[in-house]
């Protein structure tokens, strides 16, 4: 038996555990879940009810994207997302945290400002700005995140500045952010992100 990924094709959590699922070659079964109606199954054994889940055959649950992309890299990483080297790893999952506790929650401000009338869309994108900042710094150097290459960090950050691109793409391609609009741009033009993206049934 295969295991059995609950997903959500926009969601950048989901996103990026098919990213390393898929770069990986580890096969699974995907399963899309409508989040006004997620399956009964899935709430079963992941209560907290977020995609994406994934049920291992052997009955383990992982109910973190970032655990999701572990296990998968675990098995085969072939383009070396993961690194073996301890301050490079630490680099890479401490950008990732500043991407999910700090930028996360400011990009849901920006996305869905009209639920927030008390400040403007503008005034959010600005909470928000430091982190693209940030990472603009990082790839003028060579084009990547850390370690000259893409890693997991590039991986697992990109579906979230996809999304803030998306909130106002002709704010987005017309700012200063030259490097991260390039690397954005490769990113999603890439075989890998489209083969992500495709349709699936149910
Ligand atoms: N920390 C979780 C976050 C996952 C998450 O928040 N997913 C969102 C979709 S993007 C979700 O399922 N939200 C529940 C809902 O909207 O009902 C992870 O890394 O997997």
């Amino acid at each position: 038996m295969k295991p059995l990924l609950y997903s959500f094709r926009r969601c950048p959590f989901a996103i990026r555990a098919r990213l390393a699922i898929t770069i990986s070659g580890v096969a699974v079964d995907t399963q899309e879940v409508s989040l006004r109606a997620k399956p009964k199954e899935m709430l079963e054994c992941s209560p907290k009810g977020t995609v994406p889940v994934l049920m291992l055959a052997n009955g383990r649950v992982l109910e973190q994207s970032l655990d999701i992309m572990h296990w998968a890299l675990l098995q085969c990483d072939p383009e070396r997302w993961l690194d073996s080297n301890h301050i490079v790893a630490t680099e890479m999952m401490s950008l990732i945290q500043r991407n999910d506790e700090w930028f996360k929650p400011k990009l849901d401000l920006y996305k869905y400002s009209v639920r927030f009338p008390e400040h403007s869309e503008s005034y959010y994108r600005e909470q928000a700005e430091p982190f693209l900042a940030d990472l603009e710094a990082r790839l003028s150097n060579d084009g990547y995140l850390l370690a000259g290459r893409y890693t997991l960090a590039d991986m697992a950050i990109f579906p979230f500045i996809r999304q803030f691109s998306n909130v106002d793409p002709e704010w987005f391609y017309a700012s200063s952010y030259r490097h991260l609009i390039q690397w954005l741009d490769h990113l999603i033009g890439s075989a890998l992100f489209h083969s992500v993206m495709q349709k699936t049934e149910g």
